[in-house]
């Protein structure tokens, strides 16, 4: 054998061993924190059978809720979704995410090139983070309920639904929900005043609160995460929601079977699209591990019951033909090319502006 080949064995013998030797100091726990309603039945189950690792799962339903417990550090998660823009910019900015090893993720270049190229913009280079689900945020409604107090004509295409106060002072009996989380709301009100959505504006931060504050009146709750069974069970007839919850609601409502019918649809000046990510903590305790989930997700075979369970589109064009026809097919989760070129990702903003927001909202949600 020659020196130089014995040479590359031997290298090659203590990479293995290394390499092995890094998979085998990490206890086999993985503890996950994941927005709520946002994985399949099975899919923690499947994992731990695949590699003997217990997944802990925690759940929460909003960017603020996540930075909260990730900012104040040793949150013990190895592995969390933050949406893209602005969140897991500023995450990255801020030193809070560990850079991926991309020799740990086999699955790596199966990933949808768009994507990953408008998750670049968040995070250059892509090397913090992959796509996990993403969606447009929109309106679920009772289609009964909101033909009885707007007319039987009535087919809504647009905010109006949520931020006409002659429309919503007409369906407040019904019970009208907006999402807890001025990131969103703001921007939907934006949009209805024909204003830009992702506007980085001072002065629009007052215009969104003065239509919020029109509405109010009207509102029977802000939260992010409760009106997918609300709606499934008519307690309440129109909900600002991310779309793969509403579509939630949608087929919760059907399995009850219990006459109520939803609508869903992204209205049409345009909406806020978020593309939530799989990221690790820079302080992770398992890293490994939660390499081994974020490859994992990406399997085709694995994504596509995520998608076909929640109602989000993933970024994984190996999964399309498994996924549900009826999903493929619906304008609300994969929007036709003129409503993509509609919807804007959030921007990001100074702390300055995030203080005006901040107390804009608190206003609006006290109803002072
Ligand atoms: C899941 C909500 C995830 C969408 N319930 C938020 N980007």
């Amino acid at each position: 054998m020659g020196r130089d080949l014995r040479r590359f064995l031997v290298l090659f013998g203590v990479m293995l061993g290394l390499a092995g030797g890094a998979y085998a100091t990490e206890e086999k726990i993985l503890n996950v924190y994941n927005w709520s309603d946002y994985i399949a039945p099975d899919t923690l189950e499947k994992f731990t059978k695949a590699t003997g690792i217990k997944v802990n799962y925690d759940v929460y339903d909003s960017n603020e809720t996540l930075f909260a417990k990730l900012q104040a550090g040793q949150s013990g998660y190895d592995l969390v979704f933050p949406s893209a823009s602005p969140f897991l910019a500023q995450g990255v900015k801020a030193g809070i995410f560990r850079s991926l090893d991309r020799g740990k993720l086999p699955h790596w270049a199966d990933q949808d090139s768009a994507v990953m190229a408008a998750l670049a913009v968040s995070d250059p280079g892509n090397q913090h983070a992959t796509p996990y689900l993403m969606a447009a945020t929109g309106i679920g409604y009772t289609i009964d309920k909101v033909k009885a107090a707007l007319g039987p004509d009535a087919k809504p295409d647009s905010w109006a639904l949520l931020f006409d106060p002659a429309v919503v002072a007409k369906l407040k009996n019904c019970g009208v929900s907006l999402l807890d989380t001025p990131t969103e709301v703001f921007p939907a009100a934006l949009a209805f005043a024909g204003k830009k959505g992702d506007s980085t504006d001072k002065a629009d931060i007052s215009v969104a609160a003065d239509l919020v504050m029109k509405i109010r009146p009207f509102i029977k709750y802000f939260h992010s995460s409760k009106y997918i069974n609300d709606l499934a069970n008519g307690d309440t007839c129109v909900a600002h929601g991310y779309v793969g919850d509403l579509i939630q609601a949608r087929s919760r409502a059907r399995e009850a079977g219990k006459g109520v019918h939803l609508m869903v649809y992204i209205p049409a000046e345009g909406a806020v699209l978020n593309i939530d990510t799989a990221s690790v903590p820079t302080d992770a305790p398992h890293p490994d591990n939660a390499h081994l989930f974020i490859d994992f997700l990406m399997r085709p075979e694995i994504i596509k019951d995520i998608t076909n369970t929640v109602g989000y589109a993933n970024a994984i064009p190996a999964s399309k033909p498994m996924i549900k026809k009826e999903i493929l097919e619906d304008p609300a989760i994969y929007p036709p090319p003129a409503m993509i070129a509609k919807e804007f990702e959030l921007p990001a903003v100074g702390p300055d502006y995030e203080r005006l927001r901040t107390r804009a909202w608190t206003k609006v949600k006290t109803g002072l």
